[in-house]
């Protein structure tokens, strides 16, 4: 399996013409929405120079903007040197055909997916991580296969944005019938390794530990926030989709009891749904955790929109009933005000600081309340031969009464409810809810 080729730092970063469109609707201003395209080409390598913005509620089905906005876009490509132009929104293949058509070559026209899937490329780091973002670009990549051709054939010298895709395939390789079976090969090498994962989840759905899920927001601090509380070192940047990898942590709260802790994928407003869907096995650890920390950026102007296209993420991978805590990271770099307000507007979030660690006590308070929460107090009486299930107790729960008999211990104990049921045999009376 070829690794992903990294973009060499010898090149000259292409000139990026960044494009628009202004909607009624929409829940992002064009101007916020670009200032995090011009963050996401940035992050792949290019230089963004110029932007272009246009009113349009439906998108033009030939070109996706109006003809007039074409030609201002030939006009700006060809005085300011532009090397791609990119879309905000994405485009179908035939509207990346005639707007390649009419800018000509050896212009490239991407779209935001295109984009974020050449940064996921770079960020890749596992065999799972690898495939999945193959996955998603050959997905991509097999309706736009004209267009991506002459792409393919021009990169071979010039490298950038989009010439990552095909893995470094030789262009003769690249015809659909190949993509197809490329794909189908690397559905079967995603299946394997999911499995492993399956085997590994399945083990830690039997653990008793309660499981804690970090998302949010790319780049809201979950990777920072990992490292201030279980003392790790994962690579936490100022750069978009850093993490692409989950890791899981062990970590014990306070009062002894045992919790994972797992870092995600970031998420980001107008995620390609090939992604989502490419990533499901990665994103299943959101979906299967006992509590979702909901990291967002404090400090950041579109925090409510952030939080807004989280929540939405959650709901489309069946996480969004998950208990949750809304977690405003980065108060460092926020004033009093903004705190009182933040404080209103989320009376039960936990407002911290990964930097400064401020705040994460409170945080660590909380996540033991959820934890305990799902606890029920259990009056057992457990043979002295049967020290595992009292070791069992003694780990995961806390222990309120233990009297020693002739030949039994009797204790009353509070655990998770995921170890109420393997006590069932030592159950003196019916367990009580600790509600
Ligand atoms: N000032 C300040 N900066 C922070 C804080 N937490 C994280 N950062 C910075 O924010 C940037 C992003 O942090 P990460 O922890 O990588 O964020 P992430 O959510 O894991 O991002 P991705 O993995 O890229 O989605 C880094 O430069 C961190 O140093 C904080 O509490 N205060
Ligand atoms: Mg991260």
């Amino acid at each position: 399996m070829p690794r992903f080729p990294f973009v060499s730092t010898d090149i000259e970063p292409e000139r990026a013409l960044l494009v628009g469109v202004e909607r009624r609707d929409a829940t992002w201003p064009v101007d916020r929405s670009l200032d995090e395209l011009e963050r996401l080409a940035e992050t792949a390598g290019a230089r963004p120079v110029a932007r272009v913005t246009q009113r349009l509620d439906r998108p033009q089905p030939k070109t996706f903007i109006g003809s007039g906005k074409v030609e201002e876009i030939c006009g700006m490509v060809h005085r300011m040197d532009i090397d791609v132009v990119i879309f905000d929104d994405d485009l179908t293949p035939s509207q990346q055909t005639n707007l390649e058509r009419a800018v000509g070559e050896p212009v490239k026209i991407i779209d935001r997916t295109a984009l974020i899937l050449d940064i996921f490329g770079l960020h890749a780091q596992t065999r799972e991580g690898r495939l999945q973002v193959q996955l998603a670009q050959l997905q991509y990549l097999l309706p736009r296969l004209r267009g991506m051709w002459s792409h393919l054939a021009k990169e071979q010298t010039r490298g950038g944005i989009g010439s990552r895709f095909g893995q470094g395939e030789s262009q003769l390789e690249v015809d659909r019938r190949l993509i197809r079976s490329r794909i189908a090969s690397v559905r079967r090498d995603l299946e394997t390794v999911e499995r492993r994962r399956r085997v590994q989840s399945k083990e830690r759905t039997a653990s008793p530990a309660f499981r804690v899920a970090l998302a949010g927001y790319t780049n809201a601090g979950k990777s920072s926030l990992l490292n201030r509380l279980t003392g790790s070192s994962v690579l936490a940047q100022d750069k978009l989709f850093a993490t692409l990898d989950p890791t899981t942590r062990s970590y014990r709260l306070p009062g002894g009891r045992l919790l994972t802790l797992t870092d995600t994928v970031g998420f980001i407003q107008k995620l390609p749904h090939g992604l989502v869907d490419a990533f499901k096995s990665t994103l299943s650890e959101v979906r299967e955790a006992d509590l979702i920390l909901k990291v967002a950026d404090a400090s950041d102007e579109n925090l409510f929109r952030q939080l807004q296209a989280v929540d939405k993420v959650l709901d489309e991978i069946g996480a969004g009933t998950t208990p949750a805590i809304v977690v405003l990271n980065k108060i460092d770099c926020i004033d009093d005000l903004l705190r009182c307000d933040l404080c209103r507007i989320y009376p039960d979030a936990s407002l911290v600081s990964a930097l400064t660690g401020e705040g994460i006590d409170a945080l660590v308070e909380a996540i033991s309340q959820e934890a305990a929460a799902r606890d029920r107090i259990v009056d057992l009486t457990i043979p002295y031969a049967h020290s595992a299930a009292s070791a069992l107790v003694h780990t995961y729960g806390q222990v309120m009464v233990e009297e020693f008999g002739a030949d039994a211990v009797h204790i009353v104990a509070k655990v998770p409810s995921r170890i109420a049921g393997r006590l069932a045999p030592y159950l003196e009376d019916a367990p009580s809810t600790d509600r």
